[in-house]
């Protein structure tokens, strides 16, 4: 529609088409409003029941709601009307008229359950604070490509169907490989470290991970987006200031870029990007201050992954982003290199609710990743296609892994990770 005018830029003495959803009809008797909406607002359409031609009247006022209209007309100012104008219709054309038993209610008075919402995610995402989630989240991808691209990275895309696995401790998804069994990549982890000692040096990769979790969480997906960072000639700390220089960049784009989006999420207030650096915490350290805060019925001890009460009270703690470092290695990955026979170079980037980012040093040194498969009890020769290009002149390097869906999810206090997905995968939902 060439002719469309958006109704934010329907100004008064302008005649336009508008175009877009009907939101609300209020018939007051002698005169009626038409509340029609599209991407950039909301603007009143304004029926004088006995001066207007009765069919133009009967078109306006009939219209289901979510019904997707135009309507052609001249803007006047009118301080009564919700924006400031309203548009007298010359023409109105009902372009898809709405079922009028909607799944949900647009408007947001009548709440809806999130599975409900989720069935009918098109209905949903009319409303200006689900709307605004995903404005959100596309800016904080945006950033986030610009702040790889300032430390020099190269963005790549690696294969989702794969031969092997890389995190242990959750499930890899089956699948039928023109008759070869193949798996839904849980991570690009392996993908990532061959491109570092190809001449590229510095990658990263926004894309999808599968992951076969059993349990239902709010905070688990099995599908979720993987924003991942790998550097050649890097260890563990530059690994960990990129990651803080990505997360900024998120958060000051969002408080520089959506402000409208915050005020539609309540949160234009209380929104504030990250300031200083994030504190970084050994393993050690972590463990006496989860078992100094007396929340766990059993102390932790050296070797204990942390339990999801523990990174919370931990949290609550540290009150801001922080790092965990100098975690044992037997709960590290092979991949992760070793700085001795305990402790290793691997990190987590936490928000007080929750683990974000996962990352470390990489082994690249050929002899001690193939021992490091054995003592995983991984077979060395499944992962040929990885380990050989360590023979061939691998550099030191380190990278991390953070959830996208976490990471929008703790910015914006949504209290489901769902919530943050267009169209989520979980135990229970494979459509839509
Ligand atoms: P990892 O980082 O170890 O590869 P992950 O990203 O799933 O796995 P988190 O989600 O941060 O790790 O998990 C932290 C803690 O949450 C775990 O130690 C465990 O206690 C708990 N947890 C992890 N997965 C689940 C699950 N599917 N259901 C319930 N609790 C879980
Ligand atoms: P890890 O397994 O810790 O590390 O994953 C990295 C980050 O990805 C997010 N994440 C998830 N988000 C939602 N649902 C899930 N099921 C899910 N699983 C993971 C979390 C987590 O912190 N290869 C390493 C990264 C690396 O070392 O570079 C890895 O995948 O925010």
């Amino acid at each position: 529609m060439d002719d469309r005018t958006y109704t934010a830029d329907a100004e008064p003495g302008d005649t336009v088409t508008v175009a877009g959803w009907v939101h609300e009809v209020r018939d007051l008797g002698g005169i009626a409003f038409l509340i029609l909406r599209d991407t950039t607002g909301k603007i009143q359409v304004k029926f004088e029941v006995e001066e207007m031609d009765d069919d133009l009247v009967e078109t306006g006022l009939n219209v289901h709601r979510e019904s997707v209209i135009s309507v052609t007309g001249d803007v006047e100012e009118e301080p009564r009307a919700p924006t400031g104008v309203e548009v007298t219709p010359a023409s109105v054309d009902v372009i898809s008229e709405a079922d009028p038993e909607l799944p949900l209610d647009p408007s947001g008075k009548v709440d809806a359950e999130l599975s409900t919402r989720l069935d009918n995610r098109t209905l949903d995402l009319r409303k200006d604070e689900v709307k605004a989630i995903f404005e959100i989240r596309a800016e904080v991808l945006r950033a986030v490509r610009e702040q790889f691209r300032e430390l020099g990275c190269t963005e790549i895309n690696t294969p989702k169907i794969v031969a092997t696995g890389t995190e242990g401790g959750t499930e890899l998804f089956p699948i039928t490989y023109f008759g070869q069994e193949a798996f839904m990549n849980q991570s690009p982890q392996l993908f990532k470290q061959l491109m570092v000692g190809s001449g590229l040096e510095r990658v990263f990769e926004i894309g999808p991970i599968f992951r076969a979790e059993e349990h239902n969480t709010p905070r688990h997906l099995n599908e979720a987006t993987s924003i991942d960072f790998e550097s050649a000639f890097a260890d563990h700390t530059e690994a960990m200031d990129a990651c803080e220089a990505v997360v900024k960049a998120a958060y000051e784009a969002v408080e520089e870029n959506c402000q409208d989006e915050l005020v539609a999420l309540d949160l234009a207030d209380e929104f504030e990007a990250p300031e200083g650096d994030f504190p970084r915490l050994t393993y050690e350290e972590a463990i006496e201050r989860i078992n100094a805060t007396g929340e766990l019925d059993e102390p932790l001890v050296w070797g204990d992954d942390l339990p999801t009460e523990g990174e919370h009270a931990l949290g609550q703690d540290v009150g801001e982003h922080y790092f965990i470092t100098d975690w044992p290695s037997e709960i590290k990955p092979f991949y992760i290199m070793d700085k001795d026979d305990e402790v290793s170079t691997g990190f987590d980037m936490m928000h007080p609710e929750m683990e974000l980012v996962s990352g470390g040093q990489r082994e690249h040194r050929y002899d001690h990743l193939v021992d490091g498969f054995e003592q995983q009890g991984l077979d060395p020769e499944a992962f040929d296609y990885y380990t050989k290009m360590f023979k061939y002149g691998m550099p030191p390097h380190a990278g991390w892994g953070l959830g996208g869906e976490r990471l929008i999810m703790t910015m914006l206090g949504l209290g489901n990770i769902r919530e943050a997905v267009l169209f989520p995968r979980d135990r229970q939902r494979l459509s839509p």
